[in-house]
């Protein structure tokens, strides 16, 4: 592949709901996507998870527009890459952090490899499963009776785990709440986005008792010593989400007892080269893996259900329908879960299999940057 041009576009989706989790709102979704135009005229568009506040990672998508437009796009332009880890390469060279900035250049390039091979982009990958088993991520509610509300009508609608988010002042008795009403079978998890300190190691252990199928990201965003400790403390496994920022990190928190589960966001880590890496040493460690969401818009699931189609890839992923988040998704056709919680990896067709709505799309922009 040959980058002959890359456009930077900026569009606002706006949310059915408002998202709130530990750390902040979000109602409208600021969303940079991508489109690598190849030599031949090859097209991929890719989607940058960066949200509009550094309150999950330091990356925000005006970080992640300045790294893309004046850093890294540049590496890519007018030269022939083999494969998309050459991509991966030339990014990572000599540049620190910006994870989710050079995640949407290389998915972007795994993308356009996916399209000039006429093949879909989960075979590629070396996706394994032609459906992927989903849950959905439920932000804090206003109450327990609330949230209760949220997680039976999830349950009923099919998902496989639900996922609450957690802060101080609204963790167990929202957590216990749902636990009463949906019974002792339900998947029930918690996400208190780095929340907690190691202080409220006893309050946290109480937590044992929900019987959770695990408890993501409790302590600092870049944590993995504390996270030690309280796993050490816990019977409920836990699962690191912001920690696990590369291969790295991954191994680190093996070393050192920090979890026992893994979200792997690709976005999160730099891409598919290292999130491939991260799901083959995961399952070589006995790591449960799966795969995290950021709120994307339908381009950026249609990467994340490739990757969850990886072999590694057990436990059910943040990859709800479009219909969870948006009005109308800018895909065609939109994102859809069976009612029993599954999504079709879109198998039949190449590429990312799905197609652009390219007038919402207009529609929906407010900035774009063309660099050839
Ligand atoms: O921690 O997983 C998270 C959304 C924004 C920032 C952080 C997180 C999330 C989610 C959303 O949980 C999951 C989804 O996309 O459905
Ligand atoms: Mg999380």
């Amino acid at each position: 592949m040959i980058f002959a041009s890359i456009t930077l576009r900026e569009i606002q989706l706006p949310l059915k709901e408002p998202f709130a989790i530990s750390s902040g709102v979000v109602e409208v979704r600021r969303i940079l996507l991508l489109e690598l135009i190849d030599r031949s005229g090859a097209t991929s568009w890719s989607e940058c998870v960066a949200g509009e506040e550094p309150n999950y990672s330091p990356e925000t998508i005006d970080s992640a527009w300045y790294a893309i437009r004046d850093h890294l796009a540049p590496r890519l332009l007018g030269r022939e890459f083999a494969s998309p880890g050459e991509v991966h390469q030339a990014l990572c060279r000599d540049f620190r952090g910006n994870q989710m900035a050079r995640a949407a250049l290389e998915m972007g390039a795994w993308g356009l490899k996916a399209v000039l091979e006429d093949i879909p982009l989960a075979r590629l990958l070396g996706g394994t499963r032609a459906k992927v088993d989903t849950g959905i991520s439920l932000g804090i509610q206003p109450s327990p009776e609330a949230l209760v509300d949220k997680a039976a009508q999830a349950l009923a609608e099919g998902y496989r785990k639900i996922k609450m988010k957690i802060r101080p002042g609204a963790d167990i008795t929202y957590l216990q709440a749902v636990r009463d009403a949906l019974g002792p079978q339900a998947p029930l998890m918690a996400d208190a986005n780095s929340a907690y300190s190691l202080d409220d190691q006893n309050h946290i252990a109480q937590w044992d008792e929900l019987d959770l199928i695990m408890i993501e990201q409790p302590l600092g965003w870049d944590d993995l010593v504390r996270h030690a400790k309280l796993q050490n403390a816990l019977k409920t496994p836990i699962c690191l989400d912001e920690s696990i920022t590369s291969l790295e990190r991954a191994r680190d928190m093996v070393a050192l007892g920090s979890g026992r589960i893994i979200n792997i966001k690709p976005g999160r880590v730099g891409g598919f080269t290292e999130s491939l890496a991260i799901h083959q040493f995961c399952v070589e460690q006995d790591i449960p893996v799966w795969c995290g969401g950021m709120l994307e818009s339908g381009i950026g699931r249609a990467y994340n259900v490739a990757l969850a189609s990886l072999p590694g890839f057990i436990l059910p992923g943040d990859i709800s329908p479009s219909a969870r988040y948006w009005d109308q998704d800018i895909v065609t056709p939109a994102w859809e879960m069976d009612g029993s919680g599954r999504v079709n990896v879109p198998l039949d067709r190449p590429g990312i299999g799905v197609e652009l709505d390219h007038e919402r799309i207009a529609a929906l922009t407010v900035r774009s940057h063309i660099i050839v």
